[in-house]
């Protein structure tokens, strides 16, 4: 029974205190739902389902506003049946938004839960279960929420052979043995999860698109694809599905998918059609195109605006959105060429091509321009294009931070690059109003970031990475809120209400990031990582290699200098502030030093060590840290269900065993290249 590791932040677990459970038995005796459709209905289902968890109790839902003691569920169509109750002014809210408002009056308590459709009314409902497993208390509520990002997105790398890309958490809850998977009551659970914060779009395969996958927008897939994608619809969820962009070509026996070829645009057109007469509300393509192997534009000599030019023309009739990624690069470098810089590539490619691409095309860009590193720079390319729909990729899969086995919070990192001010439209342009949409009239815009899950019992692996996908929907959401909130509101759900364990697990998440960054690779530099599979040191692993990612370690020191005079030059695709700060070693922040320079090993940094000795600290540091992460765990014992205690301890235990072999690695490897010996003597081989 793995109850508690598999309801993830939907505990709903029994109200122990008696007096709140009388308070919320009060308030949500009868539910009144004034409005119909199938996502109210959801909402309708996951308010019966956790009262009766929660409360033990089991309202019955009617559309008529008699009873007292009642939560009303209401879109703006039925706003005048209220008119005579509340004043309420849904100019407030947006599209998505909603409001809570709770009223007492003598013998009457009523909880509104409000939307201006019907997709704000299940937020809605997902918010004030969350005060109450959070048990808020529900007088005088008055919640007006809305969110910032219009498309909040998740990309799942799953493939049909029930494999994912990328993925620590099993298999595909998606796909078995090239079909979809059965099971579509684990597919409703995801849904439950991702609407409960905000999540709005999904695409559900791999964006490098194989041969099977491929067919998933012929005949034989679609009618499944079309059941999965009335599973999200139900919770206000646009299915999305990552093309091959030589479709063409392999479904469709053309001689080219030249983007400029009339009968492959003709093909794209009655592509299209065919997959709306199956999804009506079908949200897009992903695309990944010449990118690492895959086809793209640039076989035909057109460029990435062509190229996407052609697939909304097709999805337009449809206000079909193209989706295309901006994680373009050589991956054949030769790693003797030292001026091609693979950070470079993405503004490169994408920078002059702004304004070219049509209204329903988003670029979607990684937050840095290498490829999700622990600590990378972030993307020059946001903000560079004002005339160009921009999308922000995070990666929620833990691929070069742990994999799922180590501990590693990712919303302080999101944070970090959401805050980071571009000065693309002078100070205070921060990342989040690029993505937004408020900084340039784009049409569309958001943050869509890859999936940590998989049928593993409790979804991803390691059980505290739920808090991973939950900060990533609440921050989309509302890139405002503080970490510390959404971290608060995660464990509360997650693990009750427990002072100790709030304490330890808030901090334990929010210190993870930096303690994994210690240990492995430092200041930036990134990669030193085991090719191929991503996890475990290894510092040369990519040195020689065609990836483009070197540190160019020598026994004189190490970093990749990316400044305008002596090196790539990269530094001078951000705005003047920023090619400043990073192009100078006097303004470059530490942590991303060995990204943009490269120094002799007795540098010192702002800190007042040298990088060598830095590397020695942290790397100390980092073990001991990791030990206090587990020793933090191992004081919560009995205060936790036993499942998930011990999942988690085994976890942090294999954490600290692997980072001591960072650690050596890294130090060792350090020591034997520049022969500089560690200050405080600690034990380096
Ligand atoms: O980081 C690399 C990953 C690939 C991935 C690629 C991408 C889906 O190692 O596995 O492919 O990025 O983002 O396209």
């Amino acid at each position: 029974d793995h109850k508690e590791s598999y309801a993830a932040w939907l505990q709903y677990k029994k109200i122990d205190d008696a007096a709140l459970l009388k308070e919320y038995q009060t308030w949500t005796e009868n539910i009144v739902s004034l409005s119909d459709s199938i996502v109210i209905e959801s909402a309708q289902n996951e308010l019966s389902k956790a009262l009766s968890s929660m409360l033990d109790i089991h309202p019955e839902v009617s559309s008529g506003l008699k009873p007292k003691n009642r939560i009303v569920l209401a879109t703006m169509k039925e706003f005048n049946l209220l008119d005579n109750e509340i004043d309420i002014d849904f100019k407030q809210i947006n599209e998505d938004g909603y409001m809570i408002k709770s009223v007492s009056t003598k013998g009457n308590k009523t909880i509104y839960l409000l939307g201006k459709r019907d997709a704000g009314v299940l937020y809605a409902t997902f918010h004030l279960l969350r005060l109450m497993q959070n048990r808020e208390s529900l007088k005088d509520v008055n919640i007006i929420e809305s969110p910032k990002n219009q498309l909040r997105m998740i990309n799942q790398w799953d493939n049909m052979d029930g494999s994912i890309e990328r993925g620590y958490a099993g298999k595909s809850i998606f796909y078995k043995d090239h079909s979809f998977s059965e099971d579509f009551n684990r597919i409703q659970d995801y849904a439950r999860l991702l609407s409960s914060v905000g999540i709005n779009a999904i695409a559900i395969n791999n964006v490098n698109v194989h041969e099977v996958e491929t067919h998933l927008i012929t005949a034989s897939f679609l009618p499944k694809a079309a059941e999965v994608a009335s599973i999200f619809r139900a919770y206000g969820i646009k299915t999305f599905l990552s093309i091959n962009y030589a479709s063409a070509i392999q479904l469709g026996d053309l001689e080219t998918a030249d983007p400029l070829d009339s009968k492959v645009k003709e093909w794209w057109k009655n592509k299209a059609k065919e997959i709306y007469r199956f999804i009506p509300d079908f949200g897009g393509f992903l695309v990944k195109a010449d990118s690492e192997h895959r086809p793209g534009p640039f076989t035909y000599n057109r460029n990435h605006a062509d190229g996407a030019n052609m697939l909304a023309e097709a999805l337009e009739p449809f206000n079909g959105l193209v989706i295309w990624r901006c994680f373009v690069y050589n991956c054949l470098q030769d790693w003797r060429d030292r001026s091609t810089d693979r950070a470079r590539a993405a503004y490169d490619h994408f920078k002059p091509l702004d304004g070219k691409f049509h209204e329903n095309v988003i670029l979607q860009i990684k937050n840095g321009p290498m490829d999700f590193q622990v600590r990378e720079a972030v993307s020059p390319l946001f903000g560079a294009m004002p005339q160009t729909n921009q999308m922000m990729e995070f990666q929620i899969t833990q691929e070069y931070t742990g994999q799922q086995k180590h501990l590693c919070y990712l919303v302080p990192q999101w944070k970090e690059v959401l805050d980071f001010d571009t000065f693309a439209n002078g100070e205070s342009s921060p990342v989040k109003h690029v993505v937004d949409g408020s900084m340039f009239p784009y049409r569309y815009s958001g943050i869509a970031a890859v999936s940590n899950i998989g049928n593993d019992y409790n979804w991803s692996g390691h059980t505290l990475a739920q808090a991973n996908l939950y900060g990533f929907g609440r921050l989309t959401w509302n890139p405002d809120l503080q970490a510390e909130t959404i971290t608060n509101e995660w464990i509360g759900q997650t693990f009750g209400q427990d002072e100790l364990v709030n304490e330890h697990v808030s901090h334990m998440l929010l210190k993870s990031w930096e303690i994994y960054e210690q240990y492995t690779s430092p200041l930036g530099v990134g990669w030193m990582v085991n090719p191929g599979r991503h996890y475990g040191p290894n510092v040369d692993g990519y040195e020689y290699s065609v990836w483009g990612t070197y540190h160019f370690a020598d026994r004189d020191g190490i970093g990749v200098d990316r400044t305008i005079k002596t090196g790539t030059g990269y530094t001078e695709q951000y705005f003047r502030e920023n090619t400043k700060m990073y192009d100078s070693l006097e303004t470059c922040p530490d942590e991303l030093l060995l990204f943009f320079h490269h120094v002799p090993y007795k540098h010192k940094l702002k800190s007042g060590v040298t990088v060598i000795q830095h590397i020695y600290n942290t790397h100390f540091e980092g073990v001991q840290e990791a030990e206090e992460l587990k020793e933090r765990w191992a004081a919560l014992k009995g205060r936790i269900n036993s499942e998930r205690y011990e999942d988690i301890l085994n976890r942090l235990e294999e954490q600290v065993e692997h980072s001591k072999e960072w650690r050596d690695t890294i130090n060792t490897y350090f020591y034997r290249k520049s022969g500089i010996a560690d200050e405080q003597k600690r034990k380096i081989y």
